[in-house]
This record gives C-alpha cells, sequence and structure tokens, in this order.
C-alpha cells in the first residue's frame, strides 16, 4: 500500500511566540509539496497561537494525560488538545519514558486517549545504547510494540521508531539497522492489527534527521516519514527535509 510521507517537527521544550514565524517558510514549505504530510508539536503553550498563525499545517502536542479530566496536576487532557487546535500527538517519545518514567501501559492508554478524541497519535519506540549492543534492539522494541500501540490501528496511528541513542546526539544508525527495524514494526504490525490496518500505518524514522542525511533515511523500505527533533525548530533547518521527503 502506498503510504503518504508524513514528517513531523518535535519542539520539545523549544521555542517562544517570537520562533512561531519559524512556522511561515515550514507552511510555505508544505504547501508548496502536497504529496506530503507535515506537522509541527510545538510545547503546549503554544499550540493555539501556532494553529491560528498556519491553518492549513496540523499543530500537534508532545504528550498528554490518558484521562478525560480530573485531579491532575499539570496535566493536560487530548480533549483540551482538540480544543487548542491540535490534530496529533506524540505519545511516549523516549525522554518522558525516560525522565517520567512512562510505562507501556500508560503509552497505550494515552494513544487511546488521543484517537477516541478524534486527533492522530504518533506512539514512539525505540531501543537504549545498553540494549543494542548487548543484541537486544529487536526485542526490546517488539515488547514496546505490542505494550503500547492502541487498539485502533490505520490513518489515525502512527509509529515512530527512534533508537534513544541516536537523538539529540547526532549520531544515526546504518541503513541497513534502520530498514532492519522498520521492516520488523511492519511485520509486527500487520500480526497485531492485520494487514490491511497495518497497512495505513506510517512509521517514522527519529533520531538526528537533519537535511543531510534524510533523503538517505528516507529511501530506505518502510521509513514513511521522520520525526524530528532540533533541525525542526528553523524554517532554514526543517525545509531541506520537508523537500527531501517531496
Ligand atoms: C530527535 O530527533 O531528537 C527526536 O527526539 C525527535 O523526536
Amino acid at each position: 500500500m502506498m503510504r503518504k510521507r508524513l514528517i513531523v517537527g518535535n519542539w520539545k521544550m523549544n521555542g517562544s511566540r517570537e520562533s512561531l514565524s519559524e512556522l511561515d517558510g515550514i507552511a510555505a514549505a508544505a504547501e508548496a509539496a502536497p504529496e506530503v504530510d507535515v506537522a509541527i508539536c510545538p510545547p503546549f503553550t503554544l499550540i493555539e497561537r501556532a494553529a491560528a498563525r498556519t491553518p492549513a499545517l496540523p499543530i500537534g502536542g508532545q504528550d498528554c494525560h490518558a484521562g478525560e479530566k480530573g485531579a491532575f496536576t499539570g496535566c493536560i487532557s487530548a480533549g483540551m488538545l482538540v480544543e487548542a487546535g491540535a490534530r496529533i500527538v506524540i505519545v511516549g517519545h523516549s525522554e518522558r519514558r525516560a525522565a517520567q518514567g512512562e510505562t507501556d501501559a500508560q503509552v497505550k492508554a494515552k494513544a487511546e486517549a488521543v484517537i477516541a478524541s478524534g486527533l492522530t497519535a504518533i506512539v514512539c519506540v525505540g531501543e537504549t545504547e545498553a540494549e543494542r549492543d548487548a543484541g537486544e534492539a529487536k526485542a526490546r522494541v517488539s515488547a514496546q510494540l505490542s505494550g503500547s500501540l492502541p487498539v485502533a490501528g490505520g490513518d489515525v496511528l502512527v509509529v515512530a521508531y527512534e533508537p534513544r541513542w541516536a537523538i539529540g546526539t547526532g549520531r544515526t544508525p546504518t541503513m541497513e539497522d534502520v530498514g532492519a527495524m522498520h521492516a520488523m514494526i511492519r511485520a509486527m504490525l500487520e500480526d497485531l492489527l492485520g494487514r490491511e490496518r497495518a497497512g495505513a500505518v506510517r512509521i517514522l524514522y527519529g533520531g538526528s534527521m537533519t537535511g543531510a542525511n534524510a533523503a538517505d533515511l528516507l529511501a530506505v523500505a518502510n521509513v514513511d516519514g521522520g520525526l524530528i527533533g532540533g533541525a525542526s525548530l528553523t524554517a532554514a533547518a526543517f525545509v531541506p527535509i520537508i523537500e527531501a521527503a517531496a
């Protein structure tokens, strides 16, 4: 099945009202590349302004709570993200799994809340350097997938493979390693969701993707796009990645 490429910028805890001007160049590049889906996930506080500034560019959240409302100080629900104008939500990013101790079960509950709210969920998986060195990368990623994937699938579900040791480090795995992991994820999706629903799920690569390596990474079989950290913060760095995907 042909899947439309998806390029998502994850601003993490970066950006200000002033930096929303970067969205103008990003939205223009996205408009010039209708064969690619492009989205930006800024911090929560910028979502509403970002969505209003560039209405054609989907804006997303970087996390949400699994519940609808309640006594959860500091948390934001998927429904609140909808109200702010978000269309997608990243869940289970490795920085949250590591720093907030998020478990596969919590990630799955969040992804289900995202989809139930009518948004697209990007579920992140990926091994640590120690797990890769011990030859456990595939086992780790397959355990995360079976534990974190929501029951609903198809085009409202995206999986992002982000080897933790490649995030923000400038290091990337070999193209063979990326291809082997994406092929395993695709096969697991077919097992877990059935061939038809799995066929609509895009698998993104994340971890130090830049304008310099995007074309090579996107040429690997089963790499349907990218989840990009640092290189999504400016139009100058992000637009070449959109162009590489077009
Ligand atoms: C990175 O590339 O640094 C990411 O973590 C994208 O989410």
